[in-house]
């Protein structure tokens, strides 16, 4: 289990889904060490409603603590932080900042009392993309049942996100999907870029698990004054069957707005 999330290969604009390393592999002396251990350094359990500091401890093989420098940045970001609760409701993207060597702090503030689980996207110089799974307490336990919704359409702060598969989502096969944005019926064409991107789409699957990231397709921004939409190509090719809870993230007026959907992946 270990060796696969260790062969677990990041490609542009496939789906990974790496497997969950969690506790229990004590005393299984000759399995293949984690590339990383990443270790929440947190009080208490996360607060409701309220901002959260959580500070994150990363370490390497050798338990050393890592420095920012050793990360490659992808998509404008040494460290990518994608965070749910159990239920797939209350999705947030945020970046740590190293405070010193190893530590690394950011802030969130949760919509539910359940815990939370943190996938850290990282990517080490000379080494592959990988997924690290941190699980952050919260003050409720949660049963994992997701609302399975299949939905192709999302209201966010004013904004319509609509959804539309060229073909059939099935596991192995590609697809292209378009991501439209509208306001009161007129195109939202001033998408500001946001991490190297106009979108970015990231999914996870009802086992609580895997989690998905989908690349945009087509030119990227070079610039923070260039613009884009109404319309964004995805290029979704799944690996895994079952209910994919989808969230776009765009920023319009230096807001962060998200949007969610739902697919059943045959
Ligand atoms: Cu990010």
């Amino acid at each position: 289990m270990l060796k696969s999330l260790l062969l677990t290969i990041f490609t542009m604009n496939m789906f990974v889904q790496p497997v969950l390393a969690g506790p229990g592999h004590g005393d299984d002396h000759d399995h293949i060490k984690p590339e990383l251990v990443i270790t929440p350094i947190t009080a208490s359990a996360l607060k409701v409603g309220e901002e959260n500091e959580v500070i994150l401890f990363i370490q390497d093989k050798q338990a050393k603590p890592v420095d920012v420098s050793q990360f490659k940045i992808a998509h404008t970001q040494p460290v990518h932080l994608l965070i749910i609760e159990p239920g797939l409701t209350d999705y947030h993207h945020e970046h740590p900042v190293q405070k010193t060597t190893g530590q690394y702090v950011f802030s969130i503030t949760p919509q539910t009392s359940c815990s939370y689980r943190v996938w850290a996207d990282v990517q080490l110089k000379g080494s592959h993309q990988h997924y690290v799974a941190i699980d952050l307490e919260g003050t409720e336990d949660c049963n994992q049942s997701t609302k399975k919704m299949v939905t192709l359409e999302a209201s966010s702060q004013g904004y319509d996100f609509n959804l539309e598969l060229e073909g059939e989502v099935k596991v192995g096969e590609a697809v292209m999907v378009n991501l439209s944005i509208s306001k009161n019926g007129q195109p939202v064409d001033f998408l500001e870029p946001v991490m190297g991107a106009f979108a970015h789409m990231v999914g996870f699957y009802e086992d609580y698990k895997s989690i998905a990231h989908i690349h945009p397709m087509g030119e990227e921004p070079t610039e923070d004054t260039k613009r884009g939409g109404p319309t964004l190509r995805f290029h979704i090719e799944p690996e895994q069957a079952g209910y994919l809870k989808l969230f776009a993230q765009v920023q319009i007026d230096g807001k962060q707005v998200f949007a969610p959907f739902g697919l059943e992946v045959r």
